[in-house]
């Protein structure tokens, strides 16, 4: 069976001028492989929400993802505005995904109920928030790897 075509979007504004490493984004391609997805572009930019939108709608109208992953700007900070440059991009929000995340997340600590994160569909691409740090990344693709698949094959 094909693998799934996966962007990532990290939103970072230490990122995007090359001052910080990219570890979740990392993270996130190796996570990936567990589903039969296959990350075939990754995208750094600043936390601007007009950036993070463009990048969203090029990663879902042109090269054609089936899923994207953004991390980073889910939280309260002035400049987290990844949950906002997503709903503005997808045409049907999928609020369970972020939900099953903070749930299940939550035994781990108690800062989950802090991400704002979203989750939605544009056309025929599944746009999900991760968490800026690796350890959330980690659990938070963990507490939905099992659906991922299902969901997909819907859209496909
Ligand atoms: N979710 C999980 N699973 N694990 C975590 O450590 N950190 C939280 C939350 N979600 C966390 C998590 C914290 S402390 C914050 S502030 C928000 O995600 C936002 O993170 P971000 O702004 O880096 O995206
Ligand atoms: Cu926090």
């Amino acid at each position: 069976m094909d693998k799934w075509k996966v962007g990532i979007l990290t939103a970072s504004d230490k990122g995007s001028r090359g001052e910080r490493e990219d570890i979740s984004g990392s993270v996130i391609k190796e996570l990936v492989s567990s589903i039969n997805g296959e990350v075939i572009q990754h995208e750094v930019v600043a936390d601007e929400q007009e950036w993070i939108k463009k990048s969203l709608i090029e990663l879902a109208d042109v090269t054609q993802c089936d899923l994207i992953f953004t991390t980073g700007g889910t939280g309260f900070a002035a400049r987290d505005v990844t949950p906002e440059a997503t709903k503005a991009v997808i045409e049907r929000e999928v609020p369970g995904i972020p939900e099953r995340m903070r749930a299940a997340t939550l035994v781990n600590t108690k800062f989950a109920i802090l991400s704002r994160a979203a989750a939605g569909i544009r056309g025929n691409t599944l746009i999900i928030n991760l968490p800026g740090s690796p350890k959330g990344v980690k659990e938070c693709f963990e507490s939905i790897a099992d659906v991922l698949p299902h969901a997909l094959k819907l859209l496909r």
